[in-house]
């Protein structure tokens, strides 16, 4: 029999891997969009399947993790092998501004998901996967963080994935219900969304290379992250739904670096070295030296990353490192695509984007680049 496998967050970066990933192991694939003013499918355009074609594998369904009628209904259509609950507001920033909202969607879209298995009696069919998140560590109590490092969240959005996370451990133990937590670390691809702190820096990085920006702007460089690839993690969501017994892994790569590091990084992917002068909200970087023959116009001695305070979070998660000694012991993970590997894929995507703009504004065109 072929299996069904609803997505919630199908338009995400997760979701768009995670739907390649099922399409190619021979599942029968449903995602849940939400409504916009404008095409939103970017990242899943290269799947989509004409509605008008039979016997289809990738199918959409207009939702939203806010509506639980929507998911019952969608749910009871379906009748699917696995729900992977990856939809959010999974922007940690953003939640300061927007707290209520990101609680109705990360935490009560949890439960919503998780009392529609259970009101169509599905607790014996369908397993649950929950998105959960090294957020939950925040403040860190210990280093590196497993599975049973208590839990700090300093952010709403933290706060609302805690909820989530317990109230899947919660109809676990109360209803039988197959639920899983995957406690992924930052995990990041070309297709990361254009406000996340790397794709940030490879997207500027690139843009200034080619004289379409002057200056990367960010907030506290010191941040450190344990950033793993996108592609990675997905197959680790799936397996964590094939084993006899359900379970919460933390999903990591055990190394970590600072943004600043992140920033030299992708900087050196087109020739460029930076040096750091002055601190803190001071803090700039200056062009050292170049090499070869991708960027346009720059010059030593050229600034081209400063500090903007506004980017500064009024609770901070300085330091996040996961060890996922767990995963690799029961079910055999390990991180294949290296950090040095990622981010020189990341850094083509956006040098060759930016090069398609460049000739557009070499042609008159009136370009303008969208900025956070
Ligand atoms: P993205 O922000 O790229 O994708 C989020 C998805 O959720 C998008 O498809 C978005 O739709 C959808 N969504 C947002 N609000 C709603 C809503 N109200 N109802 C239905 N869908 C909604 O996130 P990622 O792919 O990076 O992450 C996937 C999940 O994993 C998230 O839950 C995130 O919090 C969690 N996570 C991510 C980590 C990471 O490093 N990437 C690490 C740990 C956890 P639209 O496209 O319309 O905006
Ligand atoms: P994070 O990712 O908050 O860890 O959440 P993000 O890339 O936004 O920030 C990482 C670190 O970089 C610092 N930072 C900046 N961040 C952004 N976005 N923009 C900036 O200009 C900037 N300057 C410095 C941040 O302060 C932070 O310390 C991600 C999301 O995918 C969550 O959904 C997920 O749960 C966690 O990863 C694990």
């Amino acid at each position: 029999m072929q299996k069904k496998a609803l997505i919630t967050g199908i338009t995400g970066q997760d979701g768009s891997y995670l739907a390649e990933f099922l399409l190619e192991k021979g599942y029968e694939v449903h995602g849940i969009k939400r409504r916009a003013s404008s095409f939103n499918t970017e990242r899943v355009d290269h799947i989509y399947e004409d509605p008008h074609t039979d016997n289809r594998n990738f199918i959409l369904h207009y939702g939203d993790l806010s509506d639980s009628s929507n998911l019952i209904r969608i749910i009871k259509d379906i009748e699917p092998d696995e729900i992977y609950n990856l939809g959010a507001q999974s922007h940690v920033a953003v939640s300061f501004e927007s707290p209520e909202y990101t609680a109705d969607v990360d935490a009560m879209g949890t439960i919503r998901l998780l009392e529609a298995i259970s009101l169509l009696g599905l607790e014996k069919k369908t397993k649950f996967y929950q998105a959960s998140t090294s957020e939950l560590f925040g403040d860190v109590r210990e280093t590196p963080q497993t599975e049973t490092t208590p839990f700090y969240p300093r952010s709403p959005y933290a706060v609302a994935k805690m909820y989530a996370y317990w109230i899947c451990v919660n109809y676990r133990e109360a209803y039988g219900i197959y639920a899983c937590n995957g406690i992924l670390f930052n995990h990041e691809s070309p297709r990361r969304g254009e406000t996340f702190v790397t794709r940030k820096i490879t997207r500027a990085i690139a843009n200034i290379a080619l004289g379409l920006e002057d200056c990367l702007y960010l907030g506290n460089m010191n941040a450190l992250r344990d950033w793993g690839h996108a592609k990675d993690y997905v197959r680790m969501q799936w397996l964590m739904l094939q084993q006899d017994t359900p379970d919460d892994f933390v999903i990591a790569t055990g190394v970590q670096y600072s943004v600043r590091q992140f920033v030299e990084f992708a900087a050196a992917e087109l020739g460029i070295t930076i040096e750091w002068q002055g601190s803190e909200e001071q803090e700039v970087g200056i062009i050292k030296a170049i090499e070869g023959n991708k960027t346009l116009s720059l010059k030593v001695g050229q600034r081209i990353v400063a500090v903007d305070p506004k980017y500064y979070r009024p609770t901070e998660v300085e330091t996040l490192l996961g060890n996922p000694a767990k995963a690799k012991e029961e079910l055999s993970w390990v991180p294949e695509i290296t950090l040095q590997e990622m981010v020189e894929e990341m850094v083509q995507v956006d040098y060759d984007e930016a090069k398609k703009t460049a000739i557009l504004k070499d042609h008159g065109y009136d370009i303008n680049i969208s900025k956070e």
